[in-house]
């Protein structure tokens, strides 16, 4: 197994490599329980790496403390194994320093969510240009099963004998709320949905929180089955495209309407037609904040990018790490045609569109390579 050093000294300058999972892959034996969800998210991150050709010494993984802590001994790249809660304090500072680099948290739902709330808050905030990765197993695993933030009311772990009373945080909101220019979930059962979405991080320029539902089969097997399951999943998951209307389901076909100020389940056919349904906007932050709000038996899990932000910051587009990030008042999306299914035109009417991208627009990613130039203060 060659290591990133070797290959630096091997490689003509300027040569571009053609990569393999394998080669994201280090010599570390892995020591996560047989079964874990952490495996699948581990292979999922090599083989996007791999296909991005991008200098595998580019890439910097940093984690906090917690089973998923272990992540940056099992990638082939350059990492930090930090402490409990601050992976993203060590990211901004690498990041704010060396804009080149290509950087990634990896975090739990206790070190992001207990411990590491106010970093993870602040890095949000800042628009911070690195990706962060959330394992949400809804348990602190290394430790042996304590509750987390995200646990459920009544959860009985070995910290809370009696179940638990604490209400957990939705994280993709607490995202939002915080200023995330990219938010979104997926779950490590689906790896191709995984991928995906590890690539739309990726491609953003900016603080991209991707929360992972995470199977711990040892402390907290089965948090996600209700959703996950593979004899429910396609009645009870919504996967979001941008541009396509929120309609789920095989057995039965249902979709999203509005309803007032908030989403209602619709069954399809049932004086309800495809059309009828709302159609997801990645630009439009009011429609991802009632989407992971979604609540109910019969409310699906919508998973995919809840909020993509403008297209201007996504990386290869035109504009994306030029004027774009530079500055994002110059750019505005286009706007968009005169229609009812969008949640915005419903709302507030087409001419206004553009206010839909308001909250992104006052913020200029913290370390992107373009801003790094102008920028006063990262
Ligand atoms: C300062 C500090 N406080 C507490 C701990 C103990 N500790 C280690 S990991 C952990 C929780 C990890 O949970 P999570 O982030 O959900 O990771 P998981 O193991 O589930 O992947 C705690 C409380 C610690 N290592 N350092
Ligand atoms: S304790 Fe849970 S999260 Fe940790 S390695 Fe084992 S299965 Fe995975
Ligand atoms: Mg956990």
């Amino acid at each position: 197994m060659s290591t990133v050093p070797d290959v630096i000294a091997r490689r003509p300058a300027g040569e571009i490599p053609e990569y393999t999972k394998k080669d994201f892959a280090s010599d570390q034996t892995i020591r996560w329980c047989p079964g874990c969800g952490d495996y699948s998210i581990l292979s999922q991150v090599q083989t996007v790496f791999a296909g991005l050709g991008i200098p595998r010494e580019q890439f910097v993984v940093i984690s906090g403390i917690g089973c998923s802590g272990r992540f940056p001994y099992y990638m082939n790249t350059y990492g930090f194994h930090t402490i409990h809660g601050r992976a993203p304090a060590f990211a901004t500072g690498l990041k704010a320093t060396r804009p080149d680099l290509h950087v990634w948290v990896i975090s739990g739902d206790g070190d992001s969510l207990s411990i590491g709330g106010n970093h993870l808050i602040h890095a949000m905030r800042r628009n911070v240009d690195i990706k962060l990765l959330m394992f949400n197993n809804r348990i602190y695993g290394l430790t042996k099963g304590q509750y987390s933030p995200t646990s459920e009311v009544g959860k009985r772990t070995k910290s809370t004998p009696m179940g638990s009373i604490d209400a957990p945080f939705n994280p993709p909101a607490l995202a939002l709320g915080a200023g995330a220019s990219f938010v979104a979930r997926s779950i490590a059962v689906i790896p191709r949905h995984l991928r995906a979405t590890v690539q739309r991080a990726h491609e953003h320029t900016g603080m991209a929180y991707v929360e992972v539902y995470q199977n711990c089969n040892i402390f907290n097997d089965g948090a996600f089955a209700e959703f996950t399951d593979k004899s429910v999943r396609s009645d009870r998951i919504l996967e979001l495209r941008h541009g396509e209307p929120l309609v789920w389901g095989k057995t039965e076909r249902k979709g999203l309407v509005l309803d007032g100020l908030l989403l209602k389940v619709a069954t399809l056919g049932d004086g309800v037609a495809e059309s009828d349904c709302l159609v997801h906007d990645e630009t439009d932050p009011t429609l991802a904040s009632l989407l992971v709000r979604l609540e109910g038996p019969d409310a699906p899990l919508p998973i995919g990018v809840l909020q993509g932000g403008p297209p201007h910051l996504r990386r290869g587009l035109p504009g994306a790490d030029q004027q774009g990030a530079q500055d994002p008042r110059q750019r505005r999306p286009p706007q968009a045609p005169e229609c009812r299914r969008h949640l915005a035109h419903r709302l507030i009417g087409c001419a206004t569109s553009s206010a839909r991208s308001r909250s992104f627009r006052r913020r200029r990613p913290v370390g992107s390579a373009a801003c790094s130039a102008t920028s006063t203060t990262p």
